[in-house]
């Protein structure tokens, strides 16, 4: 296994997410990223810091001009500022300049906080995910785990959300997409909804998510498996949705039938978005997933024997972090 990971994540520390009025201590901590490192430090695969200095339009190809700059421009607030949207777009057609105004217009909610020191965390995190496929691509490693935060798979072409502010993900599967047919396979807890609509109309970029059905958790608004696509991408989007309590023959089924798709798709490359929110023990999840799982996950996924990029999204219990990631990594090596 070729681990690449994050080395400047430190310093994006958010505080606080808010819920209904109530303030909570932010899950997505620096010690999630430490542990899996230490964790990793047991093993004896190659794991690097980010070097790769990705070409232009890497990530115009994937997010809207107006956010990019909106984020690049979060680099220059007062130390110590931190920006949560309080006002959201209620029409489409009202431009402001207003920065009060375009925290809503740029997050849809109150739990991906900005502050100075987010967007190179961000930019680490992404950067991360495009050397790993960039790996992949030139067939030096089969499988690459791109070891990353803040995680991505929730941020939308023009909006953060979700404790996601560039999709890493995509970054990956947009830059493979221009040598080969991409599948996106999305095991965290939650639905991808960012990666889906990234990709909603290209009919050459499978998304595939299995996650809790967005009635029960978040993100509420996407992620039913009445959403297949449109245009030419109708049939290249597929949502399984599952309920409180999935236990690890539940979902093994499920995982079954994600891969039939995917296999019968035929694609050149794999981008799998990773998270162990759907451990028993995790905090904000609500699935029974065990570790021992996460290893057969991973072999099942493995067996499609396809050039893979796996890319760190949630999980956030940091005790047990450590060893769910190396887990699942094991299930590719066996
Ligand atoms: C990011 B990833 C807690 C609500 C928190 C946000 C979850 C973001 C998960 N009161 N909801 O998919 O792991
Ligand atoms: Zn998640």
């Amino acid at each position: 296994m070729h681990v690449i990971f994050a080395n400047h994540h430190q310093q994006h520390q958010p505080r606080l997410e808010f819920a209904s009025g109530q303030a909570t201590d932010h899950q997505e901590v620096p010690a999630r990223l430490d542990r899996i490192l230490t964790a990793l430090a047991t093993t004896d695969w190659t794991v690097n810091p980010v070097t790769a200095q990705p070409p232009a339009q890497w990530l115009g190809q994937i997010h809207e001009a107006d956010y990019l700059r909106y984020l690049a421009d979060s680099q220059s607030l007062p130390d110590g500022e931190v920006v949560y949207p309080s006002v959201w777009p209620f029409q489409a057609n009202q431009l402001t300049t207003n920065r009060f105004a375009l925290a809503g217009q740029f997050c849809f909610d109150m739990f991906t906080p900005i502050d100075r020191n987010t967007y190179s965390a961000a930019i680490d995190s992404a950067r991360c995910a495009w050397e790993a496929a960039e790996l992949v691509r030139q067939g030096q490693q089969q499988v690459v785990y791109s070891l990353g935060r803040p995680p991505g798979h929730h941020a939308e072409p023009g909006k953060a959300g979700g404790y996601c502010y560039l999709n890493n993900c995509a970054v990956a599967a947009q830059h493979l997409s221009q040598f080969g047919r991409v599948a996106t396979l999305d095991v965290d807890f939650h639905h991808g909804n960012g990666t889906q609509h990234i990709f909603y109309t290209r009919p050459d970029v499978l998304t595939v998510s299995i996650h809790a059905d967005p009635n029960w958790k978040f993100p509420y608004f996407s992620g039913a498996e009445t959403e297949v696509g449109a245009g030419r991408g109708t049939g290249f989007n597929l949502n399984f949705c599952l309920g409180e309590g999935t236990t690890d023959q539940q979902y093994d089924q499920v995982l079954t039938s994600a891969l039939d798709r995917i296999a019968e798709f035929r694609p050149d490359y794999l981008v799998v978005s990773f998270g162990a929110d759907t451990h028993v023990s995790d905090p904000i999840g609500g699935f029974q997933l065990s570790t021992e799982y996460f290893t057969h996950m991973a072999h099942q996924i493995a067996s499609l024997e396809l050039p893979s990029v796996i890319v760190q999204e949630g999980g956030y219990n940091t005790d047990k972090l450590g060893t769910n990631v190396v887990a699942f990594l094991h299930g590719f090596n066996t």
